[in-house]
């Protein structure tokens, strides 16, 4: 791997957001997610590997170190930080420049849940698929939902969780948008969530990460 990717994921990793953020203490003064993302971009590193070798496998090694109590919450919050400032950088390759939307699909985190990395990647990357995007943001319940679809009618709806405590709420969430707007397409993704579970709940489809959901889109826009 490319020493730069390299440093990236370290600064993803270690909460580094760029150059003139004091944290952490040891990484002072050393190029934080924001340049070294920007180098990245400068030496045709494509998007795609920026975020599938850097990005991501951070976010995981955060996520594992969580998990082994070497690590709390406050660090965890920098990690996601630093992986924002990266992501307002690669989010113009993402962007579609296609004029005619081949339809419009409203995403949020569900109810209770705050994690929207995973959630703004997919956003970001269905866009990009040529899709309008309606983003309600995180900790989203269903009359929210229900209410943009009311002003979106034959729009299709993604949930996306990171909790196992809040993964259930989307099964409120399938059965309040059915019973006020049958017929309407449900996607459903985020680490807690499978197939399994997508058919237990009665929602359309799960996709396991961006390419699945603009799989599925794609197959409804056509
Ligand atoms: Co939280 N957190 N967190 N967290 N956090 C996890 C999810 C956790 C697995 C960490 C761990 O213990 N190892 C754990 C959940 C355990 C569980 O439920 N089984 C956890 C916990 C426990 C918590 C708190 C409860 C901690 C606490 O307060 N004690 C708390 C909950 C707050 C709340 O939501 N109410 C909490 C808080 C936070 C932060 C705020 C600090 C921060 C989020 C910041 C933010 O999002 N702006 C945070 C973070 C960063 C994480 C980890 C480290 C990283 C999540 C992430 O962004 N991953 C995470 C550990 C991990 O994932 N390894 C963890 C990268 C992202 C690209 O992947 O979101 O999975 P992901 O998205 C993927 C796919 O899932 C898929 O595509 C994406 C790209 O491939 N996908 C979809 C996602 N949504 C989709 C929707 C689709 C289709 C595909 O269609 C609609």
């Amino acid at each position: 791997m490319e020493e730069i990717l390299e440093k990236l994921l370290e600064a993803v990793e270690l909460g580094k957001v760029d150059q003139n953020s004091p944290y952490p203490p040891q990484l002072k003064g050393q190029e934080g997610s924001y340049e070294l993302t920007l180098k990245a971009i400068e030496s045709k590193i494509g998007p795609q590997r920026i975020l599938e070798e850097s990005l991501i496998p951070a976010m995981g090694r955060v996520g594992q170190k969580f998990s082994e109590n070497k690590i709390f919450v406050p660090q965890m919050l920098m990690s996601a930080k630093a992986m924002g400032a990266s992501m307002i950088l690669l989010k113009p390759f993402f962007a579609s420049g296609d004029l005619k939307a081949k339809g419009t699909f409203i995403i949020g985190t569900v109810k209770g849940d705050l994690h929207d990395i995973g959630k703004n990647l997919v956003s970001m990357m269905v866009e990009g698929g040529g899709w309008s995007i309606i983003d309600l943001g995180v900790d989203v319940g269903s009359e929210r939902f229900i209410e943009a679809l009311k002003n979106n009618p034959g729009a299709v709806v993604g949930l996306s969780a990171l909790l196992t405590t809040t993964m259930v709420n989307m099964g409120e969430i399938v059965s309040s948008i059915r019973e006020q707007i049958p017929g309407t397409k449900i996607l459903i993704g985020g680490a807690p969530v499978n197939a399994d579970f997508c058919q237990k709940i009665g929602a359309d489809f799960y996709a396991p990460d961006p390419q699945g959901a603009i799989e599925y889109l794609n197959r409804q826009a056509s």
